[in-house]
């Protein structure tokens, strides 16, 4: 069981879960496009055991089974992410009634059950379509996601509690056009350059284009990462400095400031857009909220021959989870700190925080410690609103295919079955009281 109440968090602080569509939906049917995933996972070494999310979690015929999962566990939100290709099967044009009509069932079955949809329109799984023209890399997806921006906000907009336009831009860029790990797989760095910028100006252009349908509440969701030098010396300082400016400041201080670090600039300008300051108002449009991901730390050494950015990342000695990943909560309160004094005072949320492994008490000490980083900003006086746990339900969790197991609920994968597990119980017992 967990040490901290759901009471010391404050009366309007919300508990939830998320999920992904791509993650858990499955149900490649009744005119779902093609998705960046799908063709990732059906090109032979991107995925562990060459699993994939045609099945998934077959979210998309159990949903109500999942959403009584999250009622009968006392949380007030459920974070959920539309699928861009299941809306608009080409990524513009047309819409797909079924598609549409799932995410209705879907969200009225939320908000029957008491539960606060929590929505986020990019998580990861981007019409193959639009790829097909560039993806990321061109500046007409920008637009086109402004367009599925007010398609999302004029249908469902009125219905949302909170609606963030990307999931973890450091992923959609970084991870998958620089490092080539996750979809579309480019390990190139105008590739990254461009998606970087781009990604941000759907992201600005989204939000005018969700308040222009009168949706409220309005935010985008980074992921954070603690960045420290392996050694004391100063090139590895430095090597984590720029770590922290690529992960942990370039999405925030376009969203929030206008600009970007020139620690990142200094480098990637060659690749940048032509003219890409003139977008940078259009990208820090006014927020509502911010999200904050945070699961890890890494150690940067400095390493001169690696062209562009000069480091290597490593992991240390601390407890890990099964991908190799060290709990490290004192950075969440830290990364709450800083979000609160560099950025704004507006509400920030967890919107994501947990452990894979097949040991579910050091799950449940994995939260609580996390809890109590929590309450330490909050004690410092940042304005923290809520807690979304990763995850309901073991998932595709992307390149690691289903071998990794974040979900409070297990699920058999013969049968489908979804079997709670002991932490599912303690945010039961903890939200009780
Ligand atoms: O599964 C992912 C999720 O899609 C985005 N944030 C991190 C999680 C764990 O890797």
């Amino acid at each position: 069981m967990f040490t901290h109440s759901r009471k010391e968090f404050g009366e309007d602080f919300i508990f939830g879960v998320a999920m992904a569509a791509h993650q858990i939906e499955g149900g490649q049917t009744d005119g779902r496009g093609s998705s960046i995933w799908d063709t990732f996972a059906a090109t032979p070494g991107n995925i562990k055991n060459a699993e994939n999310g045609i099945i998934a979690c077959d979210h998309y015929n159990r949903w109500a089974e999942d959403l009584d999962l999250i009622r009968d566990g006392g949380f007030d939100a459920y974070r959920f992410s539309f699928s861009w290709p299941r809306l608009i099967p080409e990524g513009s044009g047309a819409v797909n009634q079924k598609g549409a009509d799932f995410y209705d069932r879907l969200i009225d079955g939320m908000l029957e059950r008491g539960i606060k949809p929590l929505a986020t329109l990019y998580h990861w799984d981007l019409p193959s379509a639009l790829q097909d023209k560039g993806g990321w890399m061109n500046r007409a997806t920008a637009e086109a996601f402004a367009d599925y921006a007010a398609e999302v906000g004029r249908r469902f907009g009125d219905r949302l509690a909170t609606t963030a336009t990307f999931n973890e831009p450091w992923c959609v860029t970084v991870l998958s056009h620089l490092l080539g790990i996750h979809a579309p797989g480019y390990r190139d760095i105008r590739a990254a350059s461009r998606a970087m910028h781009h990604v941000m100006l759907a992201h600005g252009l989204g939000i005018d284009a969700l308040r222009a349908e009168g949706v409220k509440n309005l935010g985008i969701v980074v992921n954070m990462e603690k960045c420290e030098p392996l050694t004391a010396s100063p090139e590895d300082r430095k090597a984590a400095d720029l770590g922290d400016a690529i992960f942990n400041q370039f999405f925030l201080d376009a969203a929030f400031h206008g600009s970007y670090p020139a620690l990142v600039t200094d480098i990637i300008e060659p690749y940048l857009p032509k003219d890409w300051q003139a977008d940078m108002q259009q990208i820090a449009r006014p927020l509502d909220w911010v999200g904050v991901n945070y699961y890890t730390r890494s150690l940067y050494r400095h390493d001169a021959s690696v062209p562009a950015f000069p480091f290597t990342q490593s992991r240390g000695d601390l407890a890990k989870n099964d991908l190799g990943w060290e709990t490290y909560p004192v950075a969440l309160t830290e990364f709450l700190q800083r979000v609160s004094d560099n950025y704004t005072k507006l509400p920030i949320y967890v919107t994501e925080n947990g452990m894979s492994g097949p040991d579910d008490d050091s799950r449940i000490d994995f939260f609580d410690q996390h809890f109590e980083a929590i309450r330490q900003a909050q004690k410092n006086g940042v304005d923290v609103r809520g807690y979304v746990a990763w995850t309901l339900i073991d998932n595709f969790e992307w390149a690691e295919g289903f071998s990794a197991r974040f979900g409070i609920v297990g699920m058999d994968p013969n049968t489908l079955d979804r079997q709670p597990r002991g932490s599912y119980r303690a945010f039961q017992d903890m939200l009780s009281r």
